[in-house]
């Protein structure tokens, strides 16, 4: 098969946002699962897939600069971790007045088994520099942008994805950074960063960078248009903040919106996570105001893993009812009622509100 007719293929079952590049949801019937089918997992690129090389090189300030390829990345300790990435656009649609980028609604999260090497034992065959500050990711992928840039000097005409993390971050044993190789057991695919990418655990995907290329040990923090221009908060009155770690949040799985159900009980199911986390409680509201109802919430699989909630409504009376769901975690923080607005429409974990016909 051609390589676009495996593209074709491997995007077929997902909600498309944009065709080129690339940017679809997962359909809502992904959030049901523990983990989500390769073909399911949402997929969020600024720029099409590129041509990779196979290499990676780790430099910068470093002592031991080296260019490993997959075959070395395989030959150190392997780690799996089950890991939940939510695009930090997901919820734009639902913020007043509406932010430019791109039109996510709610299904821009997806939970995947990622193996791989650890990024700090990387970083320590790498030796960083004794004044090292951040460490810089490059991914492959380049070209125009199509958003209007943040950071006026930048060449609009050719830009390169590139994130940067705290060094003190990055070599951390306990953050697990991955340098992943395999998702759910196979090779990455094209769209999700193959041959391989890096896997933040707890922070919004866009640190998660695809196609890696080159990692730089830097002296200076870094300044670029995904770092400093765009994926900042921009606050209407408070101090301006990067996009870092995911926001509490609950999503009702099941009834889906606008369904008609029988009267009776019915089993309200979603899911919850946050990057601040675990969920520590998750409540349910059947009517406007505050009566919210505890629901049952299953512990985590995994520290990184999105968690299971139940609820069981006793849906006795006929009519429309409002259903909303409302997670809190471990670090007291809880969804807002409202959508926490700022311009370029990040961070959207408002509790989220359905309607469902009982008959
Ligand atoms: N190289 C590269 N890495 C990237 C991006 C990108 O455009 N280029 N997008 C980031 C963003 S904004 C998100 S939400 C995640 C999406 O990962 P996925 O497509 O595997 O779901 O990749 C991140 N890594
Ligand atoms: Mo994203």
């Amino acid at each position: 098969m051609a390589v676009a007719d495996n593209l074709e293929q491997a995007r077929s079952a997902l909600r498309m946002i944009a065709e080129a590049p690339f940017n679809a949801e997962a359909p809502p019937e992904a959030l049901r699962g523990e983990i989500t089918p390769t073909e399911l997992h949402f997929v969020r690129s600024n720029f099409a897939v590129p041509a990779h090389d196979g290499t990676l090189e780790v430099g910068g300030a470093v002592e031991n600069p080296a260019t490993l390829t997959l075959d070395d990345l395989r030959a150190m300790p392997v780690v799996e971790l089950a890991v939940t990435l939510e695009c930090a656009g997901n919820g734009r649609l639902a913020m007043r007045p509406l932010p430019v980028g791109e039109p996510w609604g709610d299904y821009a999260v997806s939970t995947a088994r990622w193996k791989g090497a650890l990024l700090h034992e990387v970083l320590e065959r790498a030796r960083p520099a004794a004044d090292g500050v951040e460490v810089r990711f490059e991914g492959a992928d380049h070209g125009s942008y199509h958003l209007k840039p943040v950071i006026p000097e930048t060449d609009q005409s050719d830009l390169t994805f590139v994130r940067s993390l705290a060094l003190s971050h990055a070599i951390d044993p306990a953050a697990e950074i991955l340098i992943a190789y395999e998702m759910n057991g196979e090779p990455l695919s094209p769209d999700h960063g193959a041959p391989f990418r890096l896997i933040v655990p707890h922070w919004f995907a866009v640190a998660s960078v695809k196609w890696l290329r080159h990692i730089d040990v830097l002296t200076e923090p870094h300044v670029g248009e995904f770092q400093t221009g765009h994926y900042i908060y921009e606050w209407p009155d408070r101090p301006h903040e990067p996009v870092a770690l995911m926001r509490v949040r609950a999503r009702i799985t099941d009834p889906a919106p606008g369904t008609t159900i029988p009267a009776g009980t019915y089993t309200v199911r979603g899911k919850a996570w946050s990057g601040t986390g675990p969920v520590t409680q998750v409540d349910v509201s059947l009517t406007g105001e505050g009566d919210w109802h505890p629901a049952e919430l299953e512990p985590p699989n995994g520290p990184y893993h999105w968690q299971d909630w139940s609820f069981d409504w006793e849906a006795t009376t006929a009519g429309r009812s409002s259903l909303r769901a409302r997670a809190t975690d471990a670090a007291g923080n809880v969804q807002p009622e409202v959508p926490p607005w700022n311009r370029l429409g990040y961070g959207n974990n408002a509790v989220e509100v359905i309607y469902v016909d009982v008959r």
